[in-house]
């Protein structure tokens, strides 16, 4: 296998129709702040199609992970019974909140979805995918077997590629997938650093990452195992893509994302992995931007793409811009004007619909490294890479079935729940996948 064929795949989450703010992360200042406001459905999934067309325009290879049925009506039918217009009734009537959870979105957040270890870093040549259990919050919980088994229908057909379950979803082993890891290389096609970042009591465990590396066969020395900071953790960082970001050999992190001696750490061991290479490690102190400034302006939760022409863009969201007077932006501009890094473009999107859920660029995307061949064999089987036609498809059905303003009590509605299965059952045979 040709190393240098690596290139990046990167899914978006597709939201849903019922996208909503309910509230229902209480560690997650943006989705907190937003409970019970009017969603925009529609206007979430605009958003998300200017972002692909984005990523396109700078050379990357775009999929779409498709939205999950909601709502999730197993989850109702452990607490009422009857035909499936009377559970989602009842549930509005009797437990409003559960409904909320099942009929959340969050799928869309795909830095969720999975961790993905690419055949160049593990031991048996494979390209390895793990779904996230979720575990810690009930509403993303209810995502994991749907996205282990749409994972698993998109890489059937890849050569050398393994979906692994979920990892054993215990009280002790929560798993949030990619938002806590990272992976950095002197370029994607050559051996990289796994970072696993984990919490304590947080969303992301020590023992889940380990699960993780050894199913993935990831050697020691390309693995690390990184504490995120208790005190940043309590300031709203719930998974490392709000406090830090990376691309090949470029890390920006704000200081207090982890200990100072594990930057040292992390240094050291990608010296020790590429002997000579260069790890552009960027860090951000707490005078020149705090780690709540961060939190709200999400500004680590941008994403850094290598460009066809060997340099990096970055993605942030375009409350940089606007809060705190700009001044987040104003970090990213110097990191641009830099010439200690690669990044020589900075684009600033509007996601403000899955940004007051807490999901900025890089959580609406999962990151596969992939060869031209896996990629190829993907494309056969199943229809997912973002070309014109599905493009097209998936924008045809906003007009069709997404509302363009949405409150919590309106998910009571089963027309939302049968608006959202003819929807599935169009995408279905749109991208050759088994949604319903
Ligand atoms: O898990 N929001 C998501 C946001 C996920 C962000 N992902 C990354 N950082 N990679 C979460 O907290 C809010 C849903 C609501 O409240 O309705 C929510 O689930």
């Amino acid at each position: 296998m040709l190393n240098d064929s690596i290139q990046e795949v990167i899914f978006v989450g597709w939201p849903g129709p019922t996208h909503h703010y309910g509230g229902l992360s209480g560690d997650n200042v943006a989705a907190t702040a937003s409970r019970g406001d009017i969603s925009h459905p529609a206007q979430a999934a605009r958003q998300t199609l200017e972002l692909i067309r984005l990523l396109q325009s700078l050379g990357q290879t775009v999929a779409v992970l498709p939205p999950q049925l909601r709502p999730h009506l197993p989850l109702l039918r452990e607490h009422f019974a009857g035909a499936d217009d009377e559970v989602i009734r009842q549930a509005a009537r009797e437990k409003p909140e559960l409904l909320e959870k099942a009929a959340s979105s969050s799928a869309m957040w795909t830095a969720n979805a999975a961790t993905a270890t690419p055949a160049v870093d593990s031991a048996d040549g494979m390209l390895h995918i793990t779904p996230a259990n979720l575990f810690t919050h009930l509403h993303r919980r209810i995502e994991a077997a749907d996205t282990y088994r749409v994972l698993a229908a998109i890489f059937r057909e890849v050569p050398r590629s393994i979906v692994h379950p979920p990892p054993a979803a215990g009280e002790g082993s929560p798993d949030e997938g990619a938002a806590n890891h990272m992976r950095l290389s002197p370029r994607h096609a050559d051996k990289g650093l796994h970072i696993f970042v984990y919490g304590e009591n947080g969303r992301q465990s020590l023992s889940a990452s380990q699960v993780i590396k050894t199913e993935h066969e990831i050697p020691d020395a390309e693995a690390l195992f990184i504490r995120q900071n208790p005190e940043a953790v309590r300031q709203g960082v719930f998974h490392n893509d709000v406090i830090a970001v990376s691309n090949a050999h470029v890390l920006i992190a704000h200081e207090r994302a982890y200990a100072r001696a594990d930057f040292s750490r992390i240094a050291q061991a990608y010296t020790a992995l590429h002997p000579g290479k260069e790890l552009a490690m960027i860090t951000i102190g707490e005078e020149a931007l705090s780690v709540e400034e961060a939190v709200r302006a999400y500004v680590f939760n941008s994403q850094i793409v290598t460009t066809p022409n060997g340099m990096m863009a970055m993605i942030a969201p375009m409350e940089t811009k606007t809060l705190y007077g700009g001044k987040a932006a104003a970090f990213l501009e110097r990191v641009r004007a830099g010439s200690d890094n690669p990044i020589d473009e900075v684009h600033y999107v509007d996601l403000r619909q899955s940004m007051k859920n807490g999901g900025g660029p890089a959580c609406l995307r999962l990151r596969v490294p992939m060869t031209a061949a896996q990629v190829a064999a993907m494309q056969h089987g199943t229809r997912v890479l973002a070309d014109e036609a599905l493009l097209s498809a998936l924008e045809k059905n906003i007009e069709k079935y997404y509302p363009e303003a949405l409150s919590p009590q309106d998910l009571g509605n089963p027309e939302l729940y049968h608006g959202c299965k003819a929807l599935l059952a169009e995408l279905s045979a749109a991208m050759g996948l088994p949604l319903l």
